[in-house]
């Protein structure tokens, strides 16, 4: 698939610093890619494209464009891929229940989001990759795990072992419980008769009437969710790559899932070096979800004349792992900040730029300190100095490292 246009990103004179990220699997801060001059490979999950861009899924985009602008500038290369699943029960519920043809609906919600994300200066990944256009990568994932030992069927379709994964487990932390819970709330079905653990996840959805299906070795049908995330990151990045990202929605099942899937294709370990997820952002005290429907859109802001740059400015006032809610006095705070921002460059002069560049590569590249990152850029357009290359500075990296166009 087409991603969308990719901003300009200036060059930041001075110093550049590694990035340290939390992970997920081993609770800890690791440094990513673990050498300077390596590529950095990074796969995050993308939408389910059955309605618009919310809040939440623009903070996921963000939070990961800013782990990318930190890897370009300390001198690594990107290889940045990102799903879109295309066909899925969401999807396909959504299109009944509006009479809509599901890919009608599919490549219109994909279209706002690419508008979307261009508006928010989201630099686009190098392999946008949907589902449909993968089915062949994803028969031929589950037939790696045929041959490893790790597949059954429960009536037509396809089911993976999760026994089959000794680190099964190992990226959540979660216990059986916790597992079992959440697996039934995002999509999972522990209480199928016929499967051997209640956690084995389906691989290969057979054919029911009314469905879209496609041809596959193991009869007319569709992929499951996690497996496509392995088939693709496995296809575009190989093991062992840096980040896998999402929401922590995404913890378990999705990102336990496709990991052990990738871990007993390939027998290699681990899939990623980090996963890393960004929390959960609501709205009146909920989850903002599409399923839901309690919704701030980034596409009706942007329509109602709000500034994307002040949308920006509003996620990045959040530190990606603790969950927040949205609110509109948030937004006229950033619209305010982003004025001061723009008025404080226009000045001939200013204090140190060298000094808040600094500032800002230290706070970000430590697990993403956005707030200390905004705290440091608030103080230079607060105060008065006589460097005068410090206004284009101070915007060049602005614009570089946090994305927002002053
Ligand atoms: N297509 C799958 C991933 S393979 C999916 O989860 N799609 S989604 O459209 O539901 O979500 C897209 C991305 O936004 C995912 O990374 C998800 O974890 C993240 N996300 C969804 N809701 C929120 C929220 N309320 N806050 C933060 N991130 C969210
Ligand atoms: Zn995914």
């Amino acid at each position: 698939m087409q991603a969308w246009t990719k901003p300009e990103i200036p060059v930041v004179p001075g110093p550049a610093r590694r990035l340290r990220l939390y992970d997920t699997a081993s609770g800890g801060l690791v440094e990513v890619p673990p050498a300077a001059g390596e590529t950095a490979r990074m796969y995050v999950c993308g939408i389910t494209p059955y309605d618009a861009t919310h809040m939440g899924h623009a903070a996921t985009y963000v939070t990961f464009d800013l782990i990318n602008r930190l890897w370009r500038d300390a001198g690594h290369e990107v290889h940045y891929t990102q799903n879109i699943t295309d066909i899925d029960d969401p999807l396909l519920e959504r299109a009944a229940a509006t009479g809509v043809d599901w890919k009608d609906l599919a490549l219109s919600e994909i279209q706002l989001f690419r508008d979307d994300m261009t508006a928010l200066r989201v630099i686009p990944p190098q392999d946008y990759v949907g589902v449909v256009e993968s089915i062949d990568l994803v028969t031929s994932a589950v037939e790696d795990l045929q041959r490893a030992g790790a597949v059954y069927s429960v009536d037509e379709d396809l089911y993976f072992a999760v026994k089959a994964d000794p680190r099964f487990g190992e990226v959540s932390g979660y216990d059986v419980e916790t597992m079992r819970a959440l697996f039934a709330e995002r999509g999972g079905d522990p209480d199928r008769e016929g499967k051997r653990d209640p956690l084995d996840s389906l691989l290969w959805r057979a054919e029911r009437p009314g469905e879209p299906s496609w041809e596959s070795p193991f009869g007319p049908g569709r992929p499951g969710w996690h497996v496509e995330c392995s088939a693709i990151a496995l296809k575009h990045l190989g093991m062992t790559f840096d980040v896998q990202g999402g929401g922590s929605d995404l913890i378990f099942p999705h990102h336990e899932m496709s990991a052990s899937g990738a871990q007993v294709a390939t027998g290699e370990h681990p899939f990623a070096r980090a996963y890393v997820h960004q929390a959960m952002v609501g709205l009146d005290g909920e989850k903002m979800s599409k399923s839901k429907g309690n919704l701030v859109l980034v596409s009706k802001e942007r329509l109602g004349g709000t500034d994307p740059m002040a949308i920006r400015l509003v996620l990045l006032a959040h530190h990606y792992r603790t969950d927040w809610f949205w609110t509109a006095s948030d937004l006229a705070e950033a619209q305010e900040r982003l004025d001061v921002w723009r008025g404080a460059i226009s000045r001939g002069s200013g204090p140190d730029g060298a000094a808040v560049v600094d500032a800002l590569r230290a706070a970000l590249t430590n697990d993403l300190d956005t707030t200390a990152a905004l705290a440091a850029v608030d103080q230079w357009a607060d105060s008065n100095g006589d460097d005068t290359s410090a206004s284009s500075l101070v915007a060049q990296a602005v614009d570089a490292l946090l994305g927002i166009k002053l």
